[in-house]
Protein backbone atom coordinates (compact mmCIF):
# COMPACT_ATOMS: atom_id res chain seq x y z
CA UNK A 1 0.00 0.00 0.00
CA UNK A 2 1.64 3.25 -1.11
CA UNK A 3 2.73 5.22 2.51
CA UNK A 4 -0.14 8.23 1.63
CA UNK A 5 -2.80 5.85 1.36
CA UNK A 6 -1.97 4.06 4.51
CA UNK A 7 -2.00 7.27 6.25
CA UNK A 8 -5.08 7.95 5.35
CA UNK A 9 -6.79 4.62 6.28
CA UNK A 10 -5.04 4.96 9.35
CA UNK A 11 -7.31 8.81 9.72
CA UNK A 12 -10.20 6.63 8.80
CA UNK A 13 -10.20 4.61 11.02
CA UNK A 14 -9.56 6.82 13.59
CA UNK A 15 -12.50 8.50 12.51
CA UNK A 16 -14.47 5.56 12.77
CA UNK A 17 -13.36 5.00 16.49
CA UNK A 18 -14.01 8.46 17.37
CA UNK A 19 -17.37 8.36 16.01
CA UNK A 20 -18.21 5.27 17.51
CA UNK A 21 -17.27 6.51 20.75
CA UNK A 22 -19.09 9.26 20.09
CA UNK A 23 -22.31 7.58 19.72
CA UNK A 24 -24.99 9.09 21.22
CA UNK A 25 -27.17 7.44 23.47
CA UNK A 26 -30.93 8.52 23.35
CA UNK A 27 -32.08 10.35 26.25
CA UNK A 28 -33.66 8.84 29.66
CA UNK A 29 -37.62 8.26 28.75
CA UNK A 30 -40.19 9.93 30.39
CA UNK A 31 -41.98 7.77 32.89
CA UNK A 32 -45.36 8.23 32.82
CA UNK A 33 -47.75 10.50 34.10
CA UNK A 34 -46.17 13.99 33.19
CA UNK A 35 -46.69 17.57 33.55
CA UNK A 36 -48.31 19.00 30.87
CA UNK A 37 -46.50 22.13 28.94
CA UNK A 38 -48.95 24.47 30.71
CA UNK A 39 -48.90 22.58 34.63
CA UNK A 40 -45.13 23.26 34.48
CA UNK A 41 -45.44 27.16 33.52
CA UNK A 42 -47.16 26.63 36.61
CA UNK A 43 -44.60 24.89 38.53
CA UNK A 44 -42.49 27.43 37.60
CA UNK A 45 -44.71 30.23 39.04
CA UNK A 46 -43.47 29.09 42.45
CA UNK A 47 -45.67 32.11 44.44
CA UNK A 48 -48.59 33.22 43.65
CA UNK A 49 -51.31 35.41 45.99
CA UNK A 50 -54.50 35.06 47.00
CA UNK A 51 -56.72 38.13 47.58
CA UNK A 52 -59.91 37.75 49.79
CA UNK A 53 -61.90 41.27 49.40
CA UNK A 54 -65.43 41.48 49.32
CA UNK A 55 -68.82 42.21 51.38
CA UNK A 56 -66.79 40.30 54.33
CA UNK A 57 -64.26 42.74 54.38
CA UNK A 58 -66.80 45.50 55.71
CA UNK A 59 -68.77 43.40 57.68
CA UNK A 60 -65.90 42.29 59.38
CA UNK A 61 -66.83 38.40 59.06
CA UNK A 62 -65.08 35.26 57.09
CA UNK A 63 -68.35 33.68 55.67
CA UNK A 64 -70.62 35.91 55.04
CA UNK A 65 -74.80 34.60 55.60
CA UNK A 66 -75.40 36.34 52.02
CA UNK A 67 -78.41 38.97 53.42
CA UNK A 68 -75.67 41.71 53.52
CA UNK A 69 -76.43 44.92 51.75
CA UNK A 70 -74.55 46.02 48.80
CA UNK A 71 -74.14 49.43 50.10
CA UNK A 72 -71.79 47.95 52.76
CA UNK A 73 -69.28 47.68 49.40
CA UNK A 74 -67.40 50.87 49.99
CA UNK A 75 -63.57 50.74 49.89
CA UNK A 76 -62.28 54.29 50.35
CA UNK A 77 -59.04 54.12 48.06
CA UNK A 78 -59.19 50.80 46.42
CA UNK A 79 -55.98 49.94 44.43
CA UNK A 80 -54.98 47.18 42.71
CA UNK A 81 -52.43 48.38 41.77
CA UNK A 82 -50.84 48.87 45.19
CA UNK A 83 -51.57 45.16 45.42
CA UNK A 84 -49.66 44.21 42.09
CA UNK A 85 -46.88 46.32 42.59
CA UNK A 86 -46.24 45.05 46.61
CA UNK A 87 -46.85 41.33 45.22
CA UNK A 88 -44.23 41.61 42.44
CA UNK A 89 -41.66 43.35 44.51
CA UNK A 90 -42.00 40.26 46.68
CA UNK A 91 -41.87 38.30 43.67
CA UNK A 92 -45.15 36.89 43.48
CA UNK A 93 -45.75 35.70 39.45
CA UNK A 94 -49.85 35.81 40.22
CA UNK A 95 -53.12 36.74 41.89
CA UNK A 96 -55.82 34.53 42.44
CA UNK A 97 -59.33 37.07 42.78
CA UNK A 98 -62.12 36.07 44.91
CA UNK A 99 -64.68 37.42 42.55
CA UNK A 100 -67.51 35.73 44.57
CA UNK A 101 -67.29 34.29 47.76
CA UNK A 102 -69.80 32.40 49.26
CA UNK A 103 -71.88 35.26 50.69
CA UNK A 104 -72.76 35.62 46.49
CA UNK A 105 -71.88 39.36 46.14
CA UNK A 106 -70.25 39.65 42.88
CA UNK A 107 -66.94 41.91 42.65
CA UNK A 108 -68.24 42.57 39.00
CA UNK A 109 -71.25 44.05 37.56
CA UNK A 110 -72.78 40.69 36.32
CA UNK A 111 -75.93 41.11 34.09
CA UNK A 112 -77.36 37.50 35.72
CA UNK A 113 -77.90 39.19 39.85
CA UNK A 114 -78.56 42.27 41.28
CA UNK A 115 -76.25 41.15 43.99
CA UNK A 116 -73.29 42.92 43.11
CA UNK A 117 -70.95 45.89 42.93
CA UNK A 118 -73.38 47.62 40.57
CA UNK A 119 -75.69 48.49 43.56
CA UNK A 120 -72.73 49.25 45.85
CA UNK A 121 -71.74 52.87 46.58
CA UNK A 122 -68.37 52.40 45.33
CA UNK A 123 -67.79 54.23 42.25
CA UNK A 124 -71.44 55.00 42.13
CA UNK A 125 -72.13 51.28 40.99
CA UNK A 126 -69.92 52.18 37.95
CA UNK A 127 -66.99 50.30 39.11
CA UNK A 128 -65.36 46.86 37.80
CA UNK A 129 -62.91 46.04 40.39
CA UNK A 130 -62.46 42.59 38.47
CA UNK A 131 -61.55 44.46 35.51
CA UNK A 132 -59.63 46.53 37.51
CA UNK A 133 -57.72 43.67 39.23
CA UNK A 134 -56.90 41.97 35.83
CA UNK A 135 -55.51 45.04 34.03
CA UNK A 136 -53.63 45.66 37.39
CA UNK A 137 -51.66 42.59 36.64
CA UNK A 138 -51.40 42.30 32.70
CA UNK A 139 -49.76 45.82 33.09
CA UNK A 140 -47.31 44.31 35.59
CA UNK A 141 -47.28 41.23 34.33
CA UNK A 142 -48.47 38.80 36.44
CA UNK A 143 -50.97 36.35 35.72
CA UNK A 144 -54.64 36.63 36.99
CA UNK A 145 -57.00 33.77 38.34
CA UNK A 146 -60.27 33.76 39.62
CA UNK A 147 -62.08 31.94 42.65
CA UNK A 148 -65.84 31.98 42.22
CA UNK A 149 -67.29 30.18 44.82
CA UNK A 150 -69.85 27.54 44.27
CA UNK A 151 -71.69 27.52 47.63
CA UNK A 152 -73.87 30.66 47.26
CA UNK A 153 -75.68 31.73 50.70
CA UNK A 154 -77.63 34.58 48.34
CA UNK A 155 -78.75 32.83 45.95
CA UNK A 156 -82.59 31.63 46.06
CA UNK A 157 -82.02 28.79 44.04
CA UNK A 158 -78.59 26.93 45.18
CA UNK A 159 -79.70 23.45 45.62
CA UNK A 160 -81.63 23.18 42.82
CA UNK A 161 -80.51 22.45 38.88
CA UNK A 162 -80.93 26.46 38.47
CA UNK A 163 -78.74 27.57 40.37
CA UNK A 164 -75.98 25.19 38.34
CA UNK A 165 -77.43 27.45 35.12
CA UNK A 166 -76.46 30.57 36.45
CA UNK A 167 -73.37 29.89 37.99
CA UNK A 168 -72.51 27.97 34.50
CA UNK A 169 -73.49 31.49 33.07
CA UNK A 170 -71.26 34.13 35.64
CA UNK A 171 -68.21 31.29 34.72
CA UNK A 172 -69.28 31.56 31.33
CA UNK A 173 -69.37 35.69 31.52
CA UNK A 174 -66.10 36.35 33.65
CA UNK A 175 -64.10 34.01 30.95
CA UNK A 176 -65.62 35.94 28.28
CA UNK A 177 -65.08 39.43 29.79
CA UNK A 178 -61.88 38.99 31.06
CA UNK A 179 -59.75 36.67 28.88
CA UNK A 180 -56.45 35.04 29.68
CA UNK A 181 -57.40 33.18 33.38
CA UNK A 182 -54.13 30.90 34.11
CA UNK A 183 -55.91 29.41 37.12
CA UNK A 184 -59.50 28.93 38.27
CA UNK A 185 -59.85 28.39 41.98
CA UNK A 186 -63.03 25.81 43.15
CA UNK A 187 -63.43 25.71 46.65
CA UNK A 188 -64.31 22.81 48.23
CA UNK A 189 -67.09 24.34 51.31
CA UNK A 190 -70.41 23.39 50.05
CA UNK A 191 -73.78 24.24 51.45
CA UNK A 192 -75.41 24.89 54.70
CA UNK A 193 -77.34 27.12 56.80
CA UNK A 194 -78.05 30.76 54.37
CA UNK A 195 -80.42 33.66 53.29
CA UNK A 196 -81.41 31.77 49.68
CA UNK A 197 -83.41 34.52 49.21
CA UNK A 198 -84.85 34.45 51.94
CA UNK A 199 -85.28 31.64 52.97
CA UNK A 200 -82.97 31.65 55.78
CA UNK A 201 -82.43 27.63 55.61
CA UNK A 202 -80.23 25.07 55.57
CA UNK A 203 -79.53 23.56 52.00
CA UNK A 204 -77.73 20.43 51.46
CA UNK A 205 -76.33 19.42 48.51
CA UNK A 206 -74.42 15.82 47.29
CA UNK A 207 -71.33 17.81 46.20
CA UNK A 208 -69.98 15.18 43.25
CA UNK A 209 -73.60 14.89 41.67
CA UNK A 210 -74.85 17.92 42.30
CA UNK A 211 -72.67 20.62 40.55
CA UNK A 212 -71.73 18.25 37.43
CA UNK A 213 -68.22 19.47 37.23
CA UNK A 214 -67.48 17.64 34.41
CA UNK A 215 -69.78 19.55 31.96
CA UNK A 216 -68.97 22.96 33.77
CA UNK A 217 -65.60 22.21 33.14
CA UNK A 218 -65.74 21.77 29.25
CA UNK A 219 -67.58 24.65 29.25
CA UNK A 220 -65.16 27.02 30.66
CA UNK A 221 -62.86 25.25 28.40
CA UNK A 222 -64.14 26.08 25.45
CA UNK A 223 -63.47 29.60 25.95
CA UNK A 224 -60.27 29.22 27.35
CA UNK A 225 -58.38 26.66 26.46
CA UNK A 226 -54.75 26.73 28.78
CA UNK A 227 -56.67 27.43 32.05
CA UNK A 228 -56.32 25.53 35.37
CA UNK A 229 -58.37 23.76 37.42
CA UNK A 230 -58.12 23.84 40.97
CA UNK A 231 -60.29 21.70 43.69
CA UNK A 232 -60.01 19.60 46.34
CA UNK A 233 -58.67 17.00 43.87
CA UNK A 234 -58.17 18.45 40.51
CA UNK A 235 -58.08 18.15 37.57
CA UNK A 236 -55.18 20.06 36.96
CA UNK A 237 -54.19 21.12 40.43
CA UNK A 238 -55.11 19.39 43.61
CA UNK A 239 -55.44 20.84 47.03
CA UNK A 240 -52.57 19.87 49.53
CA UNK A 241 -54.65 18.75 52.38
CA UNK A 242 -54.33 21.52 54.60
CA UNK A 243 -54.69 25.34 54.77
CA UNK A 244 -51.51 25.78 56.57
CA UNK A 245 -49.15 26.42 53.63
CA UNK A 246 -47.18 23.14 53.20
CA UNK A 247 -47.20 19.76 51.61
CA UNK A 248 -45.28 16.62 53.47
CA UNK A 249 -41.85 16.08 53.15
CA UNK A 250 -42.36 13.31 51.01
CA UNK A 251 -44.23 15.02 48.14
CA UNK A 252 -45.55 12.96 44.86
CA UNK A 253 -47.37 15.19 42.20
CA UNK A 254 -48.89 12.08 41.26
CA UNK A 255 -52.03 10.89 42.57
CA UNK A 256 -54.90 8.59 41.37
CA UNK A 257 -57.63 10.36 41.59
CA UNK A 258 -60.56 7.67 41.54
CA UNK A 259 -58.91 7.25 44.49
CA UNK A 260 -60.40 10.84 46.10
CA UNK A 261 -63.40 11.75 47.17
CA UNK A 262 -64.97 14.09 49.76
CA UNK A 263 -65.18 12.72 52.95
CA UNK A 264 -63.23 9.95 52.13
CA UNK A 265 -61.09 8.89 55.75
CA UNK A 266 -57.39 10.65 55.29
CA UNK A 267 -58.15 12.19 52.14
CA UNK A 268 -56.29 15.46 53.68
CA UNK A 269 -52.98 13.57 54.17
CA UNK A 270 -53.18 11.71 50.77
CA UNK A 271 -53.67 15.08 49.33
CA UNK A 272 -50.86 16.23 50.96
CA UNK A 273 -48.40 13.38 50.23
CA UNK A 274 -49.67 12.34 47.42
CA UNK A 275 -48.91 9.04 45.98
CA UNK A 276 -45.26 7.38 44.34
CA UNK A 277 -47.47 5.65 41.88
CA UNK A 278 -50.75 7.78 41.18
CA UNK A 279 -52.19 8.05 37.87
CA UNK A 280 -52.17 11.65 37.21
CA UNK A 281 -50.02 14.65 37.52
CA UNK A 282 -52.28 16.72 39.91
CA UNK A 283 -49.52 18.71 41.79
CA UNK A 284 -50.91 20.13 44.91
CA UNK A 285 -50.81 24.12 45.94
CA UNK A 286 -50.16 25.46 49.04
CA UNK A 287 -52.89 27.77 50.12
CA UNK A 288 -52.31 29.63 53.37
CA UNK A 289 -53.10 33.25 55.09
CA UNK A 290 -50.80 35.67 55.67
CA UNK A 291 -53.03 36.64 58.57
CA UNK A 292 -55.12 33.93 60.60
CA UNK A 293 -58.43 34.97 58.58
CA UNK A 294 -58.77 34.76 54.91
CA UNK A 295 -60.49 38.42 55.02
CA UNK A 296 -59.37 41.50 56.62
CA UNK A 297 -60.04 41.98 60.14
CA UNK A 298 -58.35 45.15 62.66
CA UNK A 299 -58.01 42.97 65.10
CA UNK A 300 -55.63 40.81 63.41
CA UNK A 301 -53.38 43.68 62.48
CA UNK A 302 -50.98 42.63 65.26
CA UNK A 303 -51.39 38.78 63.87
CA UNK A 304 -49.79 39.05 60.61
CA UNK A 305 -46.85 36.55 59.62
CA UNK A 306 -43.62 37.31 60.93
CA UNK A 307 -40.77 37.24 57.42
CA UNK A 308 -39.50 34.07 59.57
CA UNK A 309 -42.50 32.51 59.39
CA UNK A 310 -43.47 33.06 55.94
CA UNK A 311 -40.05 31.81 54.36
CA UNK A 312 -40.62 29.26 56.70
CA UNK A 313 -43.88 28.26 54.61
CA UNK A 314 -41.87 28.96 51.36
CA UNK A 315 -39.39 26.02 52.34
CA UNK A 316 -42.31 23.47 53.31
CA UNK A 317 -44.39 24.60 50.06
CA UNK A 318 -42.04 25.57 47.18
CA UNK A 319 -39.47 24.08 48.73
CA UNK A 320 -40.78 20.41 49.23
CA UNK A 321 -41.75 21.03 44.86
CA UNK A 322 -45.59 22.18 45.60
CA UNK A 323 -46.15 26.09 45.12
CA UNK A 324 -47.34 28.56 47.54
CA UNK A 325 -50.30 30.83 47.15
CA UNK A 326 -50.70 32.99 49.88
CA UNK A 327 -53.57 35.11 50.66
CA UNK A 328 -52.79 38.96 51.53
CA UNK A 329 -56.40 40.09 52.25
CA UNK A 330 -56.61 44.01 51.36
CA UNK A 331 -58.84 46.44 54.39
CA UNK A 332 -61.70 47.97 54.34
CA UNK A 333 -59.88 51.09 51.92
CA UNK A 334 -58.67 48.61 49.58
CA UNK A 335 -55.38 48.59 50.29
CA UNK A 336 -52.86 45.99 51.37
CA UNK A 337 -52.58 46.97 55.10
CA UNK A 338 -48.79 48.02 55.98
CA UNK A 339 -48.72 45.34 58.42
CA UNK A 340 -48.85 42.54 55.47
CA UNK A 341 -46.40 45.51 53.36
CA UNK A 342 -43.72 45.20 56.17
CA UNK A 343 -43.97 41.63 56.14
CA UNK A 344 -43.64 40.38 52.72
CA UNK A 345 -41.06 43.09 51.84
CA UNK A 346 -39.38 40.97 54.97
CA UNK A 347 -39.66 37.88 53.51
CA UNK A 348 -37.71 38.89 49.91
CA UNK A 349 -35.21 40.36 51.83
CA UNK A 350 -34.82 37.13 54.05
CA UNK A 351 -35.25 35.23 51.15
CA UNK A 352 -32.57 37.41 49.30
CA UNK A 353 -30.13 37.09 51.76
CA UNK A 354 -30.42 33.35 52.52
CA UNK A 355 -30.01 32.29 48.92
CA UNK A 356 -27.28 35.42 48.15
CA UNK A 357 -24.47 32.87 45.95
CA UNK A 358 -24.43 29.72 45.15
CA UNK A 359 -22.15 28.36 46.21
CA UNK A 360 -22.23 25.15 43.48
CA UNK A 361 -21.99 27.86 40.47
CA UNK A 362 -17.81 27.89 41.03
CA UNK A 363 -17.36 24.55 42.16
CA UNK A 364 -15.99 21.31 40.32
CA UNK A 365 -18.90 19.03 40.29
CA UNK A 366 -18.03 15.26 39.59
CA UNK A 367 -20.58 12.66 39.24
CA UNK A 368 -20.05 8.81 39.73
CA UNK A 369 -21.62 8.21 36.45
CA UNK A 370 -23.66 10.24 33.60
CA UNK A 371 -25.60 8.31 30.59
CA UNK A 372 -23.73 6.81 28.13
CA UNK A 373 -20.86 8.88 28.92
CA UNK A 374 -22.33 11.60 26.70
CA UNK A 375 -21.65 15.03 27.39
CA UNK A 376 -25.51 15.90 26.90
CA UNK A 377 -25.77 14.06 30.52
CA UNK A 378 -22.36 15.30 31.79
CA UNK A 379 -22.65 16.69 35.50
CA UNK A 380 -21.93 20.26 34.13
CA UNK A 381 -25.46 20.29 33.68
CA UNK A 382 -25.94 20.45 36.83
CA UNK A 383 -24.70 24.01 37.45
CA UNK A 384 -24.64 25.25 34.00
CA UNK A 385 -28.17 27.33 35.10
CA UNK A 386 -30.16 26.27 32.01
CA UNK A 387 -33.16 24.35 33.06
CA UNK A 388 -33.42 22.43 29.70
CA UNK A 389 -30.22 20.64 30.37
CA UNK A 390 -29.38 17.72 32.72
CA UNK A 391 -27.61 15.07 34.39
CA UNK A 392 -28.97 11.27 34.19
CA UNK A 393 -27.49 8.23 34.55
CA UNK A 394 -27.73 4.62 32.34
CA UNK A 395 -30.86 3.06 32.22
CA UNK A 396 -30.03 0.44 34.63
CA UNK A 397 -28.68 3.10 36.78
CA UNK A 398 -31.03 4.04 39.76
CA UNK A 399 -28.72 4.93 41.70
CA UNK A 400 -25.93 7.95 41.77
CA UNK A 401 -23.49 10.18 43.32
CA UNK A 402 -23.20 13.49 42.93
CA UNK A 403 -20.10 15.43 44.56
CA UNK A 404 -19.59 19.13 44.61
CA UNK A 405 -15.93 20.34 45.70
CA UNK A 406 -15.78 24.12 46.75
CA UNK A 407 -12.83 26.16 45.98
CA UNK A 408 -12.55 26.81 49.73
CA UNK A 409 -14.45 25.71 53.40
CA UNK A 410 -17.37 27.87 53.08
CA UNK A 411 -20.57 27.40 55.73
CA UNK A 412 -23.51 25.82 54.20
CA UNK A 413 -27.03 25.93 55.33
CA UNK A 414 -29.08 24.96 52.13
CA UNK A 415 -28.68 21.97 49.03
CA UNK A 416 -31.13 23.11 46.56
CA UNK A 417 -32.32 20.01 44.22
CA UNK A 418 -34.28 19.80 41.05
CA UNK A 419 -35.52 16.97 38.79
CA UNK A 420 -36.41 17.53 35.31
CA UNK A 421 -40.21 16.76 35.81
CA UNK A 422 -40.85 16.85 31.87
CA UNK A 423 -39.52 13.39 32.31
CA UNK A 424 -41.45 12.57 35.19
CA UNK A 425 -41.00 12.65 38.91
CA UNK A 426 -38.65 9.69 39.68
CA UNK A 427 -36.47 9.95 42.31
CA UNK A 428 -37.71 7.80 45.85
CA UNK A 429 -34.45 8.55 48.44
CA UNK A 430 -31.68 10.32 48.84
CA UNK A 431 -29.01 11.94 51.45
CA UNK A 432 -26.58 14.35 51.37
CA UNK A 433 -23.40 14.11 52.97
CA UNK A 434 -20.66 16.78 53.87
CA UNK A 435 -17.00 16.54 54.17
CA UNK A 436 -15.95 17.01 57.44
CA UNK A 437 -12.65 16.04 59.75
CA UNK A 438 -11.78 14.01 56.79
CA UNK A 439 -14.30 11.46 56.36
CA UNK A 440 -17.90 11.94 54.93
CA UNK A 441 -20.77 12.71 57.29
CA UNK A 442 -24.55 12.30 56.61
CA UNK A 443 -26.63 15.63 56.98
CA UNK A 444 -30.06 14.52 55.56
CA UNK A 445 -31.74 11.90 55.18
CA UNK A 446 -34.83 12.30 52.56
CA UNK A 447 -37.28 10.74 50.33
CA UNK A 448 -38.69 12.73 47.20
CA UNK A 449 -37.24 15.33 45.53
CA UNK A 450 -39.83 16.67 42.53
CA UNK A 451 -39.78 19.70 41.35
CA UNK A 452 -37.95 21.36 43.47
CA UNK A 453 -36.15 20.29 47.11
CA UNK A 454 -34.86 22.89 49.49
CA UNK A 455 -33.14 20.92 52.28
CA UNK A 456 -32.47 23.04 55.09
CA UNK A 457 -29.48 22.07 57.13
CA UNK A 458 -27.99 22.86 60.44
CA UNK A 459 -24.97 25.03 59.13
CA UNK A 460 -21.67 23.44 58.43
CA UNK A 461 -17.89 24.36 57.51
CA UNK A 462 -16.68 22.08 54.50
CA UNK A 463 -15.51 22.18 51.21
CA UNK A 464 -17.08 19.09 49.90
CA UNK A 465 -20.64 18.52 49.59
CA UNK A 466 -22.39 14.83 48.78
CA UNK A 467 -26.07 14.03 47.36
CA UNK A 468 -26.18 10.28 46.84
CA UNK A 469 -29.51 9.25 45.05
CA UNK A 470 -30.46 5.88 46.68
CA UNK A 471 -33.66 4.58 44.92
CA UNK A 472 -35.57 5.75 42.14
CA UNK A 473 -38.75 4.89 40.18
CA UNK A 474 -36.44 4.44 36.88
CA UNK A 475 -32.58 6.66 36.05
CA UNK A 476 -32.65 9.70 37.74
CA UNK A 477 -32.54 12.96 35.90
CA UNK A 478 -31.78 15.76 37.36
CA UNK A 479 -31.60 19.37 35.86
CA UNK A 480 -30.59 21.86 38.61
CA UNK A 481 -28.11 21.93 41.93
CA UNK A 482 -27.67 24.85 44.63
CA UNK A 483 -25.64 24.92 47.60
CA UNK A 484 -26.29 28.50 49.82
C1 LIG B 1 -62.19 27.81 52.17
C2 LIG B 1 -63.25 28.91 52.32
O1 LIG B 1 -64.33 28.47 53.09
C3 LIG B 1 -62.52 30.05 52.97
O2 LIG B 1 -63.38 31.11 53.29
C4 LIG B 1 -61.41 30.51 52.00
O3 LIG B 1 -62.01 31.06 50.85
C5 LIG B 1 -60.51 29.36 51.67
C6 LIG B 1 -59.46 29.67 50.66
O4 LIG B 1 -61.24 28.24 51.23
O5 LIG B 1 -62.72 26.61 51.84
Amino acid sequence: MPFNRFILSLFFTAGLIWACTQQKVSPPQAISPVPTPTQLAWHDMELNAFVHFGINTFTDKEWGYGDENENFFNPTQCSPSQWVSVLKEAGFKGLILTCKHHDGFCLWPSKFTEHSIKNAPWKNGKGDLVREVAEACKQEGLKFGIYLSPWDRHHKDYGSPAYIEYYRHQLNELFTLYPDVFEMWFDGANGGDGFYGGQRETRKINGRQYYDWPTTLSQVRQIDTSVLFFSDAGPDIRWAGNEKGNVSKTYWNTITPDTLYAGKAGIENLLNTGTENGTSWIPAECDVSIRPGWFYHAKEDSLVKTPEQLFDIYLKSVGRGSLLLLNIPPDKRGWFHENDIKSLRGFRKLFNEEFKKDLAQNAIVKTDTYRGHDDRFAPGALTDGNDETYWATDDDHLTGTIEINLAKKEKIKYVVLQEYIKLGQRIKHFSVEVWKNNKWEQVARETTIGRKRILKIVPVETNKIRVNILSAKTCPVISNIEIY
